[in-house]
Formats: structure tokens, sequence, C-alpha cells
């Protein structure tokens, strides 16, 4: 199903979520660190007055294992570029740009600078031909605005597209010689939050010390298979400022935590059941580490 380019998530136009723990969620899942937008179909908003992504380079197809920049500002409803964002500690700042080929087989995530007049501009190489999606978090610093949206673009690799199929669920990955591995197979279902064990050692075998990378000790992606509705918790340092609960950010709400080397607990707050994608990514020495798990939400 195609989704609407360059629009924002159409969350104010969602029902809101009541979750086992209470918490409501309102205006879709969109304001708040996620989106969706497969199944509830598109709402006639007249461009003009929803936030876009403009004059997004390139705007034609681009080639595989080649550096590629890609360009873009956030627009405001009223058509001026977007040129103030969160700032400071924690993750819950600027633009993250995160770009999947649609059978997530590959992931890029990337904090590009704001530059003059809003103009965002990240070098990215796409590894093989395929459709792949842009998605591009943004964290404005509007007053009174919501504090977090997406924006969505496709991004088309020149060249015979071969998807391929996502493998079941395996505890044990091993990454660049570290070791990742979920304890236990976790239950998931929509709307619940969950939280999993995940242990990391390095190729000695000995835990890992986490240390922050875009300010979190590490991030969990989430991608639903089919619709490509996105997720996206942190996993925090103790006491770590401004990494955990954000206002008006239900994943914030469901922060991780790391309270002992080698020892991530993952939050889990999927929307929709099916099947999805986590990446979890985390940065040792130059490294950025990326352990993709496939997991059934029920
Ligand atoms: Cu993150």
């Amino acid at each position: 199903m195609r989704r609407p380019e360059s629009t924002a998530a159409p969350g104010a136009l969602r029902a809101c979520v009541v979750l086992a723990c209470g918490v409501l969620i309102c205006g879709g899942l969109a304001g708040c660190g996620s989106s969706s937008g497969g199944t509830l179909g598109t709402p006639a908003i007249a461009p003009a007055k929803v936030f876009t992504l403009a004059g997004f380079a390139p705007s034609g197809p681009v080639l595989a294992g080649r550096a590629t920049t890609v360009s873009f500002t956030v627009q405001l409803p009223n058509g001026k570029p977007l040129t103030t964002y969160k700032t400071g500690s924690g993750p819950h700042t600027g633009v993250h740009l995160i770009i999947v080929r649609d059978d997530l087989a590959y992931i890029i995530h990337e904090h590009p600078p704001i530059g003059p007049d809003g103009l965002l501009r990240q070098t990215v190489t796409l590894p093989s031909p395929g459709p792949y999606r842009v998605l591009v978090d943004v964290y404005p610093n509007i007053p009174g605005g919501q504090p977090n949206f997406q924006l969505f673009h496709t991004l088309e690799v020149a060249g015979a597209y071969h998807p391929i199929a996502l493998p079941p669920f395996h505890p044990d990955q091993v990454v660049d010689g570290y070791h990742f591995d979920i304890q236990g197979h976790p239950s998931l279902h929509a709307i619940q939050p969950a939280f999993v064990n995940v242990s990391v050692a390095d190729p000695q075998g000995r835990p890992v010390h986490f240390v922050p990378w875009f300010g979190a000790l590490a991030h969990a992606i989430f991608f639903h298979q089919d619709s490509l509705d996105y997720f996206h918790t942190h996993i925090c340092a103790p006491n770590a400022p401004n990494c955990g609960s954000l206002p008006g950010v239900a994943a914030s709400r469901v922060s991780g935590r790391a309270t002992a080397p080698g020892k991530l607990t993952v939050g889990v707050l999927l929307p929709v059941p099916g099947t999805w994608r986590l990446f979890l990514q985390l940065r040792q020495g130059a490294q950025i580490l990326t352990a993709p798990y496939t997991l059934k939400v029920t």
C-alpha cells in the first residue's frame, strides 16, 4: 500500500488509545515517536496546512553503493522552513534521519546538522537497489506546538530490486564480533508496553560498557513489515538528562535502562499487531553496531 509522500503522519485524525498502563495517547501515535499510515486512508488535507518535506534532493533514482547527499527542509504549514529545533542533551532533539529499504534489509540512522535557513543535508550510501523509505523524525522547537512528528519520502536506488525475506526471530546475533542475546522469546502485544532484556558482549566475551550515542546508550528502532509503521525508544543511563520521559512523546514513556555493563532493558510499545523488525543500535568506539530482530506482535 502506498503512503502519502512528504506529508506529516495524519495523527490528529486518529482516535485516542488507552494503554494498559492507563496512559492516554492522543493524536494517533504520530505526535509521540511513532507513525502509521497504511490502514486508515489518507485524509484530504490541503498541502499548505501541514508540515511537509520541501525541496527533497536528489529527485530521481540514486546509485547503489555510491555516496549520495540528500537534502531537504521541513516546511511549516505557513510555507516557511522550520529553523528552530529542540537542542541539548538527550535523544529528543533536532532531526533523526532514518532510511530503510522497504524489505527492512538495511537501515541508516543519522542526525543531520541544521544548516542555514533550516536546510538539512546528509551524505548516505544506500547499499543495494530498491525502494527506500526515508523517515524524517522531527523535534521542533515551536512553543505550544507538537513536540515530535514524522515526515516521509521514498528514495529509489536504481537497479533490480530483490527483496530479502525477513528471517524468523533469533535470540542471539553476532554483529561485527559482538554478541547480542535477547533473554527468552518475548511475548509482545499491540498497545501493551513491554520490556525486553538483551545482553551484549564484546568479541572477547566481556560485557560491553555502553557509551552515549545520539543522547542515549542504545536506540531501539521498530518498523512494521508491511506498513512500515515506525516506533523508536531509547535505552537511557540512570539519571541521564532528558533521555527518559518527555511530555507528549509516548516512546519516551517506555524508555529502557542499562543498569550494568552488558545489560540492556529495551522498552517496546507497538501500535498494531504483525511482524516488526527491531534494529537495536549502539556505538562502540567508531563503530555503530546494529542488531536486527524479527518480532511477532499479537
Ligand atoms: Cu534514537
